[in-house]
This record gives C-alpha cells, structure tokens and sequence, in this order.
C-alpha cells in the first residue's frame, strides 16, 4: 500500500499523457526516452491505475478516468484549465517551474516594450513611403513599467526591463522583493502601483480574483499614454474597455498574445485596431525537452518520498 504522497516504483509507473494531438508524438517518446520503466498511454486510451499524469488543458472525462491519479504534471505556467475542473481529492497539480518560458517572456516583453518605446513602427510606416524622417530621442523615465505577477516569470521579465534602464514597479498578491524593481502588493496598493505606470504588463495567473482585472476602471488608472503588454490570459482584459480607452486617447495601444477567444475571430477589432499587435498566444511556449526533464526529476522526487517543488495551491488557484 502506497503512503498518499508517494507514487508507484518506478518499474511500474503508468503515466497517462492527454495533450494537443499535433504535440502528443514528441511528449510520448521524450517521456518513454526519460523514463524508460514508465508505460506511457495516450488520452482517449485511458490508464485506470495510473497515479501520474502529464497534460495540458485536459477534460473532464480524462479526469474521471483516472481516479487514482496522485501527481498532475501541467505541460505549461498556468493551470486555469485545470483549476476549472473536478480532480480526484488526492491529487497534487505540479506547473512547469520556468523550464525555458522565463527567456522567453523576457524577451517578448522587452521586444515589445522597445517597440513601442523607440517607435520602430511610426519608422517601418515611413520606410515604407521611402521617407527619412528622424524622431526625438524619448525619455525612458517617461516610460515606467509596470509588471502584475512576480511569479518565476514575472521576476524574469521585471529583471530584464530593469536592465534597460525604464523605472520597474511590480505587484504582486504578496509582498516580493526583487533588486531593481519598486514592488508594491495587495489590493491595497493595486491603485498606486497602477497610477506610477505607463507601460502596463500582465502576468497574472488567471483566478476568479484577476478575471476581468484589465478594465476600463484599472487601465484608466495608468499615466496618460498608458500601453498594455498582455501575456497572461485573454479573459483579464476587457477587451471593449481597452478599445474605448484608446478611442478615447487615453491609452496608446496594446500588444497582446492573450484573446479572450483563441484564435480570435476574423471579425473582431484588434485584427486591423493599428494600436494593437498581436500574436497567436506565443510570448513563452514549452519547450518539451526541458519540461519533461524537469517532469523525470519530479516523479523520481516523489517517489523517494522528497519534497516537490512548483506544486499548485488548490485554495489560490495557481
Ligand atoms: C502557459 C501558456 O500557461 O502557454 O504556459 O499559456
């Protein structure tokens, strides 16, 4: 009989993998490969014993197949879609500690921060009429940065704006304290974190606490010419509020990785809004080597018992 915190021995690990079919091939032999006592099988073929499962945005019905499972590994940073559904009572959801991700977030928000900063599309516009047409250097104390969600991502992409030189404030549920960055917390102070910051990034875990958080009443909050980086979820922003705000000239623009409905719809009015890039949620994709290395060392952790790391509280959410 097995303790409630460790998992079958290794020789006998059922592992059931449920994820996006285009990735489940590269998932399942990097699994087998890492793990060479473990019988990997793919969700809708259910593994009733397992006690380990790996997935990203499972249903319902992959959860109520597998009652036993002990220790749900999510294949990304957030685990809203997992939140959302009923998990068998003993389970313990794992996230992705960085795993790559932190890189990548950094870099697409500095991208696009420096995008909207240095203006490179007022200049791609007039490279294009074949105009030579030099700007005024800007200020970047002009620029604040605000960054919502000091998770493992969210301190990477704080650390890398600050390196640039813009004035970082971060905010978080709890009280962080990361060098470099001014770190306000609680709702307490989300009104004066927001009116210090002109160029807003959102990094939050998507809860019922930050559904809906970007709103007309929060983002009229930031400094005039306020401009929203959003690479958390679509569901945080308030998509009409956002358009009305930059109708209203009150906020510059957006780049957005996140939609509330992905892939957006081709009619909706970001496509062709021209203050609004956009992406196909790509800001920080998981990288398969790296997560399921991290995923190897996990199960090997518990089943020796050991203490796990980058384990969801159920009560928060994330
Ligand atoms: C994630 C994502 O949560 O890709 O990792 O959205």
């Amino acid at each position: 009989m097995n303790s409630p915190s460790s998992v079958q021995p290794a020789q006998s690990i059922p592992i059931a993998l449920c994820c996006n079919p285009a990735d489940t091939e590269a998932w399942r032999r990097g699994l087998q490969a890492a793990m060479p006592d473990a019988a990997v099988s793919v969700w809708p073929a259910a593994s009733p014993g397992a006690q380990t499962a790996v997935v990203w945005s499972p249903s319902q019905a992959f959860m109520d197949a597998h009652p036993d499972l002990k220790l749900i590994f999510n294949m990304g940073a957030g685990v809203d879609a997992l939140m959302r559904l009923r998990l068998p009572a003993q389970a313990r959801v794992v996230r992705i500690e960085d795993g790559g991700m932190a890189v990548q977030m950094a870099d697409y928000v500095c991208h696009a921060l420096l995008r909207h900063f240095r203006e490179f599309d007022v200049y791609a516009q007039s490279a294009a009429q074949q105009k030579w047409a030099p700007r005024g250097p800007r200020n970047r104390q002009d620029f604040p940065v605000g960054v919502m969600g000091l998770g493992a991502l969210g301190q990477r992409v704080a650390r890398s704006v600050a390196a640039f030189d813009f004035p970082v404030f971060g905010w978080s549920q709890t009280a962080k304290s990361i060098e470099g960055v001014q770190c306000l917390a609680g709702e307490a102070q989300f009104d004066e974190f927001l009116s210090k910051t002109r160029v807003l990034v959102c990094l939050l875990p998507l809860t019922d606490a930050t559904r809906d958080i970007l709103d007309y009443r929060s983002l009229s909050k930031l400094k005039p010419g306020g401009y929203l980086i959003n690479v958390a979820r679509g569901s945080q922003l308030v998509e009409e509020d956002l358009l009305r705000l930059m109708d209203e000239g009150r906020m510059a623009g957006a780049t957005l990785d996140v939609t509330r409905q992905e892939p957006l719809p081709p009619e909706h009015p970001f496509w062709t809004h021209p203050q609004v890039v956009l992406t196909p949620h790509v800001s920080a994709q998981t990288l398969v080597h790296e997560s399921i290395a991290q995923i190897s060392e996990k199960v090997r952790a518990a089943l020796a018992g050991e203490p796990l790391r980058g384990v969801v509280d159920a009560a928060r959410g994330y």
